[in-house]
């Protein structure tokens, strides 16, 4: 396996000047640690949580199709592959000889590939940790024909549209003409419906929200305590994004050894975007950024598309 790509020292770099700005902000890919990873797990079958349950419905009823629209597929890559399950079931449909699942949480990510391998014993598995803001990094053996990038669960939604756009950029170099994208994209829908996905009434969302900050002491040696943030998310239509914040509860002064940062009550970190799709413009991004012929399914509601994009 090759080394983890993340780099500790530009993550303490990145997280500083995250938390110095005005205003603050934690990139989300933080939210990742192994604890992280388990409760976004769960997260995705929240009753709320209505992007997971009808993704996977999506690919269970198109199953069919999308195997005659997706060809042979040597090589089944996943972007932030997390728990690897909805791959499991692809990977049982297409065939491929190898899957090499990428996640920036190395930890989680091993102990997933350890289930998948006995789970689905004749396939060989390479397991990349693997941070998508930067260069993606595949071990050099594995070979450049008939890929299939598979990037399930809207998490193309947590990129501004010119990071989201430099990521396609970045997919398409992996794949040869032969190749394809397999993405799952959030559509716009009614607010409440996109509100509640990110309040759910259990309070997961707000425990993965805040775990970031007990993530980010670990990283740069802050002293973040839970019992001052409170979790807050809205849809803020203007961007077309669900937004997460951590809301500071009273007046707070956070320190890690070089530095402090103080927050007025009510003053806000920023930890995630989440940005919601119309369809159309999806495909204009596709196409603007290596992808020509694409495919959609989507549910009887439109509340999330499958699209398979060719170069
Ligand atoms: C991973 N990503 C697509 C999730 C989302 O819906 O944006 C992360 C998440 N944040 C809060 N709940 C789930």
């Amino acid at each position: 396996m090759p080394e983890a790509v993340v780099s500790t020292v530009s993550a303490i770099d990145e997280i500083i000047q995250g938390l110095s700005n005005h205003p603050a902000y934690i990139s989300p890919k933080f939210f990742y640690d192994a604890h992280g990873s388990d409760l976004f797990s769960q997260i995705t079958s929240l009753p709320e949580y209505y992007l997971t349950r009808t993704e996977n419905a999506i690919m269970n009823e198109q199953g069919d199709a999308i195997k005659r629209e997706a060809g042979a597929v040597s090589t089944l890559i996943e972007l932030g592959a997390g728990n690897c399950r909805k791959a499991q079931a692809l990977c049982a449909l297409l065939q491929p000889q190898r899957f090499v699942p990428l996640d920036i949480s190395e930890e989680y990510l091993l102990e997933a590939t350890a289930d998948f391998r006995e789970k689905l014993p004749g396939l060989a598995v390479y397991p990349v940790a693997s941070d998508l803001t930067q260069a993606i990094i595949l071990p050099t053996h594995i070979p450049p024909e008939r890929r299939l990038v598979f990037y399930p669960g809207s998490s193309i939604g947590n990129f501004d549209p010119p990071h989201a756009a430099n990521l396609l950029r970045r997919v398409r170099a992996l794949l040869d003409d032969d190749g394809a994208l397999l993405i799952g994209v959030d559509l716009v829908k009614d607010v409440d419906v996109l509100e509640a996905a990110y309040n759910d009434a259990a309070g997961v969302t707000a425990a993965f929200n805040l775990n970031v900050l007990q993530h980010v002491n670990a990283i740069i040696g802050s002293d973040f305590s839970d019992d001052d943030w409170r979790h807050v998310a809205f849809f803020n239509p203007a961007h077309s994004r669900i937004e997460m914040h951590l809301e500071s509860v009273g007046e707070t002064v956070v320190h890690w050894p070089e530095g402090e940062r103080r927050f007025a009550a009510g003053e806000r970190i920023h930890s995630e975007n989440s940005y919601k799709y119309l369809i159309n413009d999806f495909i204009n991004l596709l196409a603007e950024n290596g992808f020509g012929r694409s495919k959609v399914w989507t549910d009887a509601q439109n509340w999330l598309a499958i699209v398979l994009a060719h170069p």
